[in-house]
């Protein structure tokens, strides 16, 4: 974000401040509606009539300059640029403005839509610190979601949002939400797909509309916004933002399999010949249900309706079990559920429905997708859009014999203590998620034993293939406490890199080791936080 002289305007002294350049992409919406004879309908000129005249958008150094831009097809064009007056954080931001073609209603978006989004962001990647994108409310959530599993590595921000009252009407919250969305791509690297609505900032994988009229029209039920704004403040949850923790450049994934997918939601009294019909469609390859409570469908073990879902199953069909409430998650809590999880029915845990569509749509569209392998990763998270339970009550095996995940995790252990990166690699083959974040009788995940083992590649290794560095074993610790404890400063750098952090819990304790037996650098390292 390079500093730039800014020119003397109506004769006030030049100022060198820091700009930050965010470039908006425009696909329609109310935000940008004007009332026409069929009601309300999207209108190009946004920067002119919406931006221009309003001094918030518009620090008045006219006349604006032209940035070239590369659309969605690679083709070079010229476009308007503005820039934003000081900023709290003493900074300003320059922002360019691309009109797609055709504005839409977000209602009609497709994966030829995403396509093209996306595709843009990729093509101005180099160009800008963040990007804001226009677009309907309606469908805003789905799009969000399948943004965010197309853009695979991620590292900047892209931040969407709309609004439910047009810029050009008198009481509206487009200014706000364009605002703050400005504010949050320009000034913070949240390097995720996020949703900006009334004042908070959201996983976008995360979110779903809860109101047709509301300002307040987004929610994210099973996760706390990434952040908020509030007066001057933007108040960032650093210890929520997602860090990818394999490290490889921006990649695109388009082609959505939308054509393939179908989601249905269980009624009382449901035939199952309904439910039949649609897994009966031609290439069906993926089905969301939408379920009652903790994942519950009506039916016994051996009831018409669970026959079919297995049949289904057996068929090669994905099916994904979510619930229809706006918060929780799935499980085998009663035999209702018990009985779709022995179907095959994968437990979509606490995704979204439009998280649980696009993503089944994103896997099915990867080269070598099995039904398989399909399933094994809608119920793990790749992008932060379920939150992983493990198995945190560990059970003893029954008649003393070890399950195949017990012995696994066991040789993992030893292979770990003895440094021995082959054997771990060997171990953690071909199903490294669900391993790498179980846990031990202690609850010591594989990250807690490598923590503190002798070879840093296994600790990197298991880091790489999405271990989590946030849980905790029976004494309340994390992987991080126990590398501090140590006195092992290089791995206390490996988990930091990956995001780690003390767990408030853990805080006391490590100002007392710090203070009496410890390396008071090595607590000063684990326990350093960002700050927004
Ligand atoms: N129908 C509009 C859209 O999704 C609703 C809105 O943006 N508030 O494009």
């Amino acid at each position: 974000m390079p500093g730039r002289l800014v020119g003397d305007m109506d004769g006030f002294p030049e100022v060198q401040l820091p700009e930050s350049r965010v470039l908006i992409i425009i696909t329609g919406g109310t935000i940008c509606m004007r009332r026409s004879e069929d009601g309300l309908v999207p209108a190009k000129g946004f920067l002119k009539a919406g931006l221009a005249p309003r001094p918030s958008f518009n620090d008045g150094s006219y006349p604006e300059p032209l940035e070239i831009v590369t659309d969605d097809k690679g083709t070079r064009k010229a476009v308007q640029s503005l820039r934003t007056p000081i900023s709290t954080y003493d900074r300003r931001v320059r922002y360019s403005v691309l009109e797609f073609d055709e504005l839409l209603d977000s209602s009609s978006i497709d994966a030829a839509g995403w396509d093209h989004i996306a595709r843009t962001v990729y093509n101005n990647y180099q160009l800008f610190d963040g990007f804001v994108i226009l677009h309907g409310t309606d469908s805003l959530a789905y799009t969000c979601s399948a943004l965010s599993f197309m853009l695979q590595n991620l590292g900047k921000p892209v931040v969407l949002t709309g609004s439910q009252a047009p810029m050009m009407e008198l009481q509206n919250d487009a200014q706000d939400n364009l605002l703050g969305s400005l504010i949050i791509a320009g000034h913070f690297m949240i390097p995720e797909v996020c949703l900006f609505f009334n004042f908070k900032l959201f996983r976008g994988n995360r979110t779903t509309k809860i109101s047709a009229e509301e300002f307040d029209a987004f929610d994210s039920p099973n996760m706390a916004p990434l952040a908020t704004i509030s007066s001057l403040r933007t108040n960032v949850n650093w210890n929520l933002v997602y860090r990818p923790t394999i490290v490889n450049p921006l990649s695109l994934r388009t082609k959505l399999d939308t054509t393939h997918v179908a989601c249905i939601r269980v009624f009382p009294g449901m035939k199952p010949e309904m439910m039949d019909a649609v897994l009966r469609l031609e290439g069906l390859k993926g089905l969301v249900l939408e379920t009652f409570g903790a994942g519950n469908t009506p039916g016994g073990p051996n009831s018409a309706m669970t026959r079919i879902l297995a049949d289904a199953v057996k068929r090669g069909i994905v099916i994904v079990n979510v619930t229809q409430c706006l918060s929780g998650s799935v499980s085998p809590l009663y035999a209702p559920g018990t009985y779709l999880g022995r179907a095959g029915v994968v437990f979509g845990q606490d995704l979204t429905t439009e998280a649980a569509l696009t993503k089944l749509a994103y896997l099915l569209s990867l080269p070598d997708a099995t039904p398989e392998e399909v399933a094994k990763r809608m119920s793990v998270s790749i992008r932060g859009e379920l939150t992983e339970t493990s198995r945190t009550h560990f059970q003893h095996p029954k008649s003393g014999i070890l399950t195949p995940e017990l012995s696994s995790l066991t040789a993992l252990g030893y292979a770990v203590q003895k440094g021995d990166l082959q054997n771990a690699r060997d171990i953690i083959r071909g199903e490294p998620r669900w391993l790498l974040n179980d846990v031990d009788y202690n609850l010591n995940t594989p990250v807690h034993l490598a923590a503190t083992g002798p070879n840093l590649d296994i600790l990197r290794s298991f880091l790489s293939q999405g271990a989590s560095v946030h849980l905790r074993n029976r004494s309340g610790h994390t992987p991080l406490f126990l590398a501090a404890a140590a006195g092992l400063k290089d791995h206390v750098e490996v988990l930091r890199d990956a995001g780690a952090h003390l767990h408030s819990d853990e805080m006391a304790a490590a100002k007392l080791h710090a203070e009496t037996d410890g390396d008071a650098k090595i607590w000063e390292l684990a326990g350093s936080r960002e700050t927004g």
